[in-house]
């Protein structure tokens, strides 16, 4: 397993699309690995290949609390087979925005599908920080980033905003 570096903003590459995967291979397995080394260590609860450079259509995601055992998730070229009409703010950051922080308005419950870890098709209702955190790590397959849902001039002083730490590092 090897830690990866994460894309920060404006990086071009993360508003590129991923393209789906062929399938669920050693090599695949390798590189989610890797990406949840690479989240653990951040330390985040998501994070969708492009993120490290990658423009396949992978994520992976832990939910536990610090106190809980890991709960590793793997999702191999997810889709969303329905949203609810109900919608639910949540306060969401993102590894490639450091240390911004906004409220972004999505559907509350999602009904997905994706290949996991041994390539198995698994269909599953995500709700709460689930449904919340797969649909951010979506956005990111599609080059889209949560800032993206926050009006003009909030996005532009996040940018400038990490732009402006990254400078100062
Ligand atoms: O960059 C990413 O896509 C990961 C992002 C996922 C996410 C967070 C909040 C709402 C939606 C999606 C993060 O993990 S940001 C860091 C974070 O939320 C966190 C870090 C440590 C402990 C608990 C949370
Ligand atoms: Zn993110």
């Amino acid at each position: 397993m090897a830690l990866r570096e994460i894309l920060i903003v404006p990086d071009p590459r993360l508003k590129q699309k991923s393209a789906p995967v062929e399938g669920v291979d050693d090599e695949l397995r390798a590189l989610m690995d890797d990406m949840l080394e690479t989240m653990y260590a951040a330390p985040g609860i998501g994070l969708a290949a492009i993120q490290i450079g990658v423009p396949q259509r992978v994520i992976v995601m832990d939910l536990a609390r610090q106190e809980e055992e890991k709960a590793p998730r793997f999702l191999v070229n997810p889709q969303i087979l329905w949203t609810s009409e109900e919608t639910v703010p949540y306060e969401e950051g993102c590894l490639s925005v450091p240390e911004i922080f906004d409220e972004v308005e999505r559907p509350a419950r999602v009904r997905i599908r994706y290949l996991d870890y041994h390539g198995k098709a698994v269909e599953e209702d995500a709700e709460g920080i689930f449904a919340v955190c797969v649909q951010h790590e979506m956005d990111h397959l599609d080059g889209v980033l949560f800032i993206d849902h926050l009006s003009r001039l909030k996005r532009e002083q996040a940018v400038k905003k990490v732009k402006k730490q990254a400078k100062a590092a």
